[in-house]
């Protein structure tokens, strides 16, 4: 009888030592699970805010929360690009006429290229460009959280965070080009002028011939699959806002690699 007793109450004792070694578990989890949530949100919100200081000149708290309005809580594949008007009325565009420097699929290249040279401005060189430049972020509905990672792409939804940001930014950008503008498409695809890409389906319909005397596409070529007089290129010739003036030139990607690293080279003279 003694016995069966005792049995019950260490049964009963050890249910309840596994009862709360399961809680304590459970209440770990969830900790560092908030943890990691909160710590990526600060560091996504540390590194915007650090850009934006070192840019310098913007109050970069009032920033953040103009940023933030346009995606938090919000379903990340329903965000249209009109959510960031307010952060982009915020920092309107300074135009640098006849420096403006516009890229599709030449991504590296052209920095490679403009951060050696000074003399074109990409969008990336703006403000806003600065401060989202290779970053990801999103949020969920209901959340106060911001995520960089699992975050919806292109092929996933059109309304997505980042594509409505850059959708909209590269609008403004390219809304204030003026006089001769430059653009470097990919040579080595079949398609340089991309209908599908921002440059084509948002940048060129933006593009002001009030302002806008000239687009010079830079066709960087490593191998030449495509040219000057290839499709792609007179579809983008003939999709210009009238009274845009068209030119084209091919050039070897090492040409523009070598002329980036002669610091003594005019830039004019790249191509
Ligand atoms: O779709 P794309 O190129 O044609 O977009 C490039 C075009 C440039 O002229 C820029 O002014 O649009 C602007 N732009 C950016 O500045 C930018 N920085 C980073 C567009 N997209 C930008 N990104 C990211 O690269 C963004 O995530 C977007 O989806 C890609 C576009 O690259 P792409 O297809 O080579």
């Amino acid at each position: 009888m003694e016995e069966a007793q005792m049995q019950r109450k260490t049964k009963s004792r050890k249910r309840r030592c596994f009862i709360l070694i399961l809680v304590i578990v459970i209440v770990v989890v969830c900790a560092v699970v908030l943890g990691l949530i909160l710590q990526r949100t600060r560091d996504f919100k540390s590194v915007f805010t650090s850009r934006c200081v070192e840019y310098g000149g913007y109050d970069c708290e009032k920033t953040w929360s103009t940023f933030e309005q346009a995606y938090m809580g919000k379903d990340p594949c329903q965000v249209p690009p009109e959510s960031y008007q307010a952060l982009i009325e915020a920092a309107p565009i300074k135009p640098a006429c006849n420096r403006m420097m516009f890229w599709s699929k030449t991504k590296d290249v052209v920095h490679d290229f403009t951060t050696k040279k000074e003399c074109y401005v990409t969008m990336e060189d703006t403000f806003v460009g600065s401060l989202l430049d290779g970053l990801t972020w999103c949020s969920k509905e209901g959340s106060k959280d911001t995520f960089t990672s699992g975050c919806p792409g292109w092929s996933d939804c059109v309304n997505n965070t980042v594509r409505s940001f850059w959708n909209q930014a590269s609008a403004s950008f390219a809304q204030a080009a003026c006089g001769k503008v430059s653009v470097m498409l990919n040579g080595s695809i079949a398609a340089p002028f991309s209908p599908g890409s921002i440059f084509a389906s948002v940048e060129v319909k933006n593009f002001n011939p009030a302002k806008m005397e000239k687009l010079e596409v830079v066709l960087v070529t490593q191998e030449t699959i495509s040219n000057c007089s290839s499709t792609s290129l007179k579809n983008l010739q003939k999709e210009l806002p009238q009274g845009i003036a068209f030119g084209c030139t091919e050039v070897p990607e090492s040409r523009i690699e070598d002329c980036a690293s002669q610091p003594d080279l005019p830039c004019g003279s790249c191509w």
